[in-house]
């Protein structure tokens, strides 16, 4: 027996090496089918497929746009009730929070500049002068009963006198509904945006109300990291959600040194609004993006990355809120967009999404005059609408807004030298 058993095993074990060393894998490319069919599959065909048809069944939620719940055209509207001054770049509102329902009114609130003069750099910027459009800000509020009118409210949360956290600006807010309760995140400036980079830590308010009054937590609630650490200056568009039972805070940093700098997203929960918060051990949880917007979808949680990194300009998909992968790919993404979600603080277990939102615009005018100014998206990024028109996916653009795009005197003179370099003595 005990000679046996070892013997058997070696047989056994010879001749799985010998049927393996002679049998035929068939190559993809020696694939003889039929050719792919003219009616594209809904799912994905058994037979051999390249690349990129083997990602349009398994890396989308459909193999077409149209039926593709996760992506949207974005169409816009300009805002009644907001004034600009003639748009000379000494009022800006930009950076706006979700939008919320209460009181039978919608609610909205954003950075808010009123200054002197528009924004002049960090090297002439002073006490009353900014340096950057979210220089010397307060965090305002609007209300609208269509989404198209708004009325301003006026301040929501002022900048608190120095030393406390904001006392130089506090700008790029959102909205926590917990408890029965309402907390405003934003950033708070102790420094000159642009005096280094960008640097600032997150502060949060809370009220009874949408209309305040708004008591500040006066403390820091999403630090820095550590020195060394990617979030080590700059925590930036704090995007707080209610998912499995927990807040769930995204937020950017700017990190990586200029002209490379890099921007992404980190995730930080909290079981109270005033913290603490824990920093996810994956973070960044999201490799592109610039003022993400999120929301719960499915199971998941939904983003809109636009601008920065190598999958900016998509729509993506966390089934898990942490895992991000690519759902969709679009073009004229919302920047900044705070969406109605109506199931944002409902701990929902399966995400309806979102139709429309309060997006900016940073290049209103000329760079002299610059300020931002809000501006209403519409998509279709619902579950429980579907819309034709906002499936579709091409976007026609004019001319002229490709010759906006236009060459640089450098570009000319590079293209003038090769054009040089080719002629012949
Ligand atoms: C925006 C946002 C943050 C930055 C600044 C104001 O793009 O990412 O809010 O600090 O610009």
């Amino acid at each position: 027996m005990s000679i046996l058993r070892p013997l058997i095993c070696f047989l056994f074990l010879c001749s799985l090496f010998t049927c393996q060393s002679t049998e035929q894998v068939a190559k993809p490319e020696d694939y003889t089918g039929p050719a792919f069919p003219f009616l594209l599959p809904e799912e994905k065909p058994d037979r051999p497929l390249s690349a990129a048809l083997e990602r349009n069944y398994d890396g989308y939620p459909a193999p077409q746009p149209q039926a593709n719940e996760l992506y949207s055209q974005f169409k816009y509207t300009e805002l009644k009730g907001f004034d600009y001054n003639d748009h000379d770049g000494t009022i800006s509102r930009r950076d706006p929070s979700k939008v919320i329902f209460d009181n039978n009114k919608y609610y909205v609130w954003y950075t808010y500049r009123n200054t002197p003069t528009s924004p002049q750099g960090a090297d002439k910027s002073n006490d009353t002068i900014p340096s950057a459009d979210w220089d010397l800000s307060d965090i305002w509020y609007a209300t609208s009963s269509d989404g198209f009118t708004w009325e301003e409210q006026g301040v929501a949360i002022p900048r608190p006198p120095k030393p406390a956290v904001g006392w130089r600006s506090v700008t790029t807010t959102d909205i926590l509904e917990w408890g029965g309760k309402y907390y405003l995140y934003y950033q708070g400036f102790m420094e000159t945006s642009g005096k280094r980079g960008d640097d600032c830590p997150v502060a949060v308010s809370w009220a009874e109300s949408p209309d305040g009054p708004w008591t500040p937590h006066s403390k820091v609630v999403i630090p820095n990291g550590k020195e060394g650490e990617w979030d080590q200056y700059s925590i930036h568009d704090p995007y707080p959600l209610v998912y499995k039972g927990k807040i769930y805070l995204y937020y950017k940093s700017d990190f990586n040194k200029k002209p490379n700098l890099v921007r992404m997203q980190g995730l930080a929960i909290a079981d109270n609004p005033l913290g603490p918060f824990t920093k996810h051990p994956l973070n960044p949880v999201i490799s592109s993006g610039h003022e993400t917007t999120l929301f719960p979808f499915k199971t998941g949680i939904a983003a809109l990355v636009i601008r920065d990194g190598n999958e900016h300009n998509t729509i993506q998909y966390a089934p898990d809120g942490v895992n991000f992968d690519i759902a969709a790919i679009s073009s004229l993404l919302p920047n900044a967009g705070g969406p109605f979600i109506p199931d944002a603080f409902t701990n929902t277990k399966n995400g309806r999404g979102i139709t429309w939102g309060i997006s900016h615009f940073t290049n209103v005018t000329t760079w002299a005059q610059n300020h931002a100014a809000l501006v209403r998206f519409d998509c279709d990024l619902s579950q429980d609408i579907h819309d034709p028109q906002m499936k579709a996916a091409h976007v026609y653009f004019k001319p002229e807004t490709y010759y906006q795009q236009g060459l640089s005197q450098k570009q000319r003179e590079r293209i003038a030298a090769e054009n040089k370099s080719l002629l012949k003595e």
